[in-house]
This record gives structure tokens, C-alpha cells and sequence, in this order.
């Protein structure tokens, strides 16, 4: 009997001790001044991690993405950009002229990449994906005529 009381008396002492020198378990119910005496440096820094990752994606809403676009003018540019931004979701759409890339900003819950790479190709211009039908590639002007 003494021996079973002596050996939970043991028990709870390490237990005890273990809480106290910062196993992992007991970190988060630790009062502030415990946590810096503690060796928490990395944990610390770690839950300032997952702090900002969370912040950034609950905040942005926001994806960017690069597609490319077939286009050869300025009137290419206006038209390119706007069939992206005709879209739902799409709050920026910038296409390079030099290197026939549009830029996206699109909230991923409203539309995809797919979706705007289908409304551009409607327009007329080619993306990778999604090729402008003849008939609408035949009404561009012919400063757009970017096939060859
Ligand atoms: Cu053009």
C-alpha cells in the first residue's frame, strides 16, 4: 500500500517536473512569463509563422496567375484586358505586349484561369488552352492578325 502511494508520489513529481522544464504538450496552457523563461524561442517564431500564412490567405482572396495570350497591338491589349476583366472574379488583367502574357488577379471561389482563357479566346485571341474560332480571328482588324 505505502509503496503504491510512494510510487504515484513519484510519478506525479516527474510528471510535474516534465510539464514545468517545457515538454511540448503544455506549451500552449503556459503562462507568458513561463513560455520566455522556457527554450520556446522556436516555438515563438513558429506561431508567428502560422500567424502571417493565415493572415495573407484569409486576407488576400486573391490569386495571381500568367497566361499566355497570342496579340499583336495595343488594340490587342485593350481588348485582351477586357474580355479578362468581363469575368467574375477578375479584379486585375494586364497583358505584355512584348511577351504576350497576361497577368491575373482572380479571386480562386469566383472564376479560374480556364474561365478567362476561354472569354479571351471568344474575343479572339489564342491562349494555350482555348483557340479563337476562325470566323471571330477573321473579324479583327488586321493590325491584330497574329497568326502567320
Ligand atoms: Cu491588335
Amino acid at each position: 500500500m505505502k509503496t503504491t502511494i510512494l510510487a504515484t508520489f513519484a510519478l506525479s513529481t516527474l510528471l510535474f517536473i516534465s510539464c514545468n522544464s517545457g515538454s511540448s504538450g503544455k506549451n500552449n496552457a503556459a503562462p507568458n512569463n513561463e513560455m520566455e523563461h522556457m527554450e520556446s524561442g522556436a516555438a515563438h517564431t513558429e506561431m508567428g509563422h502560422m500567424d502571417s500564412d493565415h493572415m495573407t490567405s484569409s486576407e488576400a482572396h486573391e490569386e495571381h496567375a500568367m497566361l499566355n495570350v497570342k496579340g499583336s497591338c495595343e488594340m490587342c491589349k485593350d481588348r485582351i484586358e477586357k474580355a479578362a476583366k468581363e469575368v467574375e472574379g477578375v479584379s486585375f488583367a494586364s497583358w505584355e505586349i512584348e511577351k504576350e502574357v497576361l497577368h491575373l488577379n482572380y479571386d480562386p471561389k469566383k472564376t479560374s484561369v480556364d474561365d478567362v482563357a476561354k472569354n479571351v479566346a471568344k474575343a479572339g485571341h489564342d491562349t494555350d488552352k482555348y483557340k479563337a474560332d476562325k470566323a471571330t480571328y477573321d473579324a479583327l482588324p488586321a493590325c491584330c492578325k497574329y497568326r502567320s
